[in-house]
C-alpha cells in the first residue's frame, strides 16, 4: 500500500538527530523508564502524542501576526467565534487553554457530588475532571472496543442496552451527561457512526440528559463516516461534521488536534444558560472569557486551523492514510496490532508483544521504554499506568488493553520516517522474550502516567539488539 500524496509542500524544516544506542540507555535510565520525561531532544521520531506536535501552515502562521491582544474583546476571539458556529455549528462558545480547562468548566457547570457520568470509555482527563467534582465515570461503550481483534467498523460506539440499564439503575437527576469522544482514543482511535451518535441523542433528549461530543479528532470521525457508513459517501466532511455536532448539545474541544493548533481549546454549546455559567467559570480558572488562557495569536491560528481541518477532505484523507501505510507494515511484520487501524495512531497489543509478562510488570510502559532504546522513537503507554487509581477507594483500575500508541503528527513526518519506525519495531519484536518488565518506583497522585518513574524488575531495557 502507498500514502495518499501530500496535499502540501514544505517550506520549514527542523533538525533531527538519532543518538547512540548508549546515549538512549542513558537518557531512558534518567527519565525514569518513562517517555514522558524523556527531553525531546534526545528523541529521533516522536510519537508521543499527535496533541500540540502539528504542523501549522503558512496561513496559520500568518494568522498568528494579526492576533490582537487586547485583555477585553479582542477581534482574535470573534474570529475563533465565527470559525466555530461555521464549523461545529455552536452558537456559543468560551476558549480554553486546552482541552482540559474544557473538561474542567463543564465538570464545575454540571456535575454534583454523587452525579454518573456515561461514555464510550473513559479519557484520562475526562475522567478526573469528573471525579474531582465527585461524579463517577461509567463505561457504556461496546464491549468488542475493550478486544484487540473484534473488527467492527464503529468500534467506538455506545453500546445503547448499557446505556438503558445505567438509567433504570440510578435515578436520571443523577446524570447530568453523557460524553461521546468521536473517536475513541483509549480504544485505538475507533469511529462512531452516524446512526449511534442519532440514536444516542434520541435517547437522552428525552430523558433531558445532555450529550457531549469530545470533538478532538472529530474530523477524523466524520472521514470515517464518509469511507463507511451508507448514505454518507457524497456527502463533504465538513457536512457530516455539522451533521455529528447537531445530534450533540455541547462540545469539548482540544483543538491541539484536528485543528493543527500548537495550544488551544473551547466549550461550544446550543443552551446560552449554560454558556453564561461556563463564561462564568472561564474567567476564575482560564482567564475573561474573549481570550481563556490564550494569546490573541492563538485564538488566530485555531481560527484558521479550524476553517483549514475542514476546507478540502485530502488533508484527513492523507493523514489516515499514512496512519494506515504504518499499520499495514508492522501487520505485515507479524506485530500483534489494535484492529482495525484507527484515525490517529498505530496502537500495539502489548499483551500479545511481550506475553511473557503480566499486567503488573506494566507490558506496555516496558514496550514503549524498550522501543525507544531500540530505534530513538518516542511512543506511550496506553494500559494500567495510565487507566491509574479509582479516585475513592485507590484501587488500580485494570484495564484489558495494555497497549503502546504510536501517534503520528499531522504533517510533520514522511514516508521514509514510518519506514524507520516500522523496522526499529521489528527489531524489538525479534527479541521479545529476553525484555524484562518495570514497576513502579513513584508515583503521583494525579494521571500518573505523566510523571511516574519506573525501574527494571530484572535485566537491562535496552541490552544489545542484534
Ligand atoms: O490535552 P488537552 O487538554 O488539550 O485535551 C485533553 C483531551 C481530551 N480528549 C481527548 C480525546 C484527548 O485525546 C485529549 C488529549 N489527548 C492527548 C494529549 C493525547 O495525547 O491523546
Amino acid at each position: 500500500m502507498k500514502i495518499l500524496t501530500e496535499p502540501y509542500k514544505i517550506k520549514m524544516v527542523e533538525s533531527i538527530r538519532l543518538l547512540s544506542k548508549e546515549a538512549r540507555e542513558k537518557a531512558l535510565r534518567e527519565a525514569g523508564y518513562n517517555t514522558f520525561l524523556l527531553m525531546s531532544q534526545d528523541v529521533y521520531i516522536d510519537l508521543l502524542t499527535d496533541s500540540g506536535t502539528n504542523a501549522m501552515s503558512d496561513s496559520q502562521w500568518a494568522w498568528m501576526m494579526m492576533g490582537d491582544e487586547a485583555y477585553a474583546g479582542s477581534r482574535s476571539y470573534y474570529h475563533l467565534l465565527d470559525a466555530v458556529q461555521q464549523v461545529y455549528g455552536y452558537p456559543f462558545m468560551v476558549p480554553t487553554h486546552q482541552g482540559r480547562g474544557a473538561e474542567h468548566i463543564l465538570s464545575k457547570c454540571l456535575i454534583k457530588p454523587g452525579d454518573f457520568v456515561p461514555g464510550n470509555m473513559y479519557f484520562t482527563t475526562t475522567r478526573l475532571h469528573q471525579e474531582l467534582e465527585g461524579g463517577t465515570f461509567v463505561d457504556v461503550s461496546m464491549d468488542g472496543a475493550h478486544d484487540p481483534r473484534n473488527e467492527s467498523l464503529f468500534k467506538g460506539n455506545v453500546d445503547m442496552k448499557k446505556l438503558e440499564n445505567l438509567t433504570k439503575k440510578v435515578s436520571i437527576d443523577r446524570i447530568p451527561y453523557i460524553t461521546i469522544g468521536a473517536p475513541v482514543n483509549m480504544a485505538g482511535g475507533q469511529p462512531v457512526s452516524m446512526q449511534n451518535l442519532r440514536q444516542v441523542s434520541e435517547f437522552c433528549r428525552k430523558r433531558r440528559i445532555r450529550v457531549v461530543l469530545d470533538a478532538a479528532r472529530a474530523v477524523e470521525n466524520a472521514y470515517f463516516i464518509q469511507e463507511r457508513e451508507p448514505g454518507y459517501a457524497s456527502k463533504s466532511v465538513r457536512e457530516i461534521l455539522r451533521e455529528m455536532c447537531s445530534w450533540m448539545d455541547i462540545c469539548t474541544m482540544s483543538a491541539k488536534k484536528d485543528a493543527f493548533a500548537n495550544i488551544g481549546g473551547f466549550l461550544a454549546m446550543h443552551d446560552e444558560g449554560l454558556y453564561e455559567e461556563a463564561k462564568n467559570f472561564c474567567v476564575v480558572y482560564e482567564g475573561l472569557h474573549t481570550y481563556g488562557g490564550l494569546a490573541g495569536r492563538d485564538l488566530e491560528a485555531l481560527a484558521q486551523g479550524i476553517r483549514e481541518s475542514v476546507e478540502r477532505d485530502d488533508w484527513v484523507a492523507h493523514r489516515i492514510s499514512q496512519v494506515r501505510y504504518l499499520w499495514q507494515n508492522l501487520k505485515d511484520m507479524g506485530i500483534p496490532l489494535v484492529h482495525p487501524c484507527g484515525g490517529h495512531a498505530v496502537f500495539i497489543d502489548a499483551k500479545a508483544f511481550l506475553s511473557h509478562l503480566p499486567q503488573e510488570q506494566l507490558p506496555a510502559q516496558t514496550l514503549a521504554a524498550q522501543i525507544y532504546a531500540d530505534s530513538g522513537v518516542r511512543s506511550m503507554e496506553r494500559g494500567i499506568v495510565s487507566a491509574g487509581r479509582d479516585l475513592q477507594s485507590g484501587e488500580e483500575h485494570r484495564p484489558s488493553l495494555e497497549l503502546v500508541r504510536l501517534a503520528i503528527p499531522r504533517r510533520v513526518y514522511t514516508q521514509t520516517h514510518l519506514d524507520y519506525v516500522a523496522e526499529g519495531i521489528e527489531k524489538t519484536f525479534r527479541r521479545r522474550e529476553e525484555i524484562p518488565g518495570l514497576r513502579f518506583v513513584y508515583e503521583p497522585k494525579y494521571l500518573r502516567f505523566f510523571q511516574a518513574r519506573f525501574e527494571l524488575q530484572k535485566k537491562e531495557v535496552g541490552a544489545t539488539v542484534e
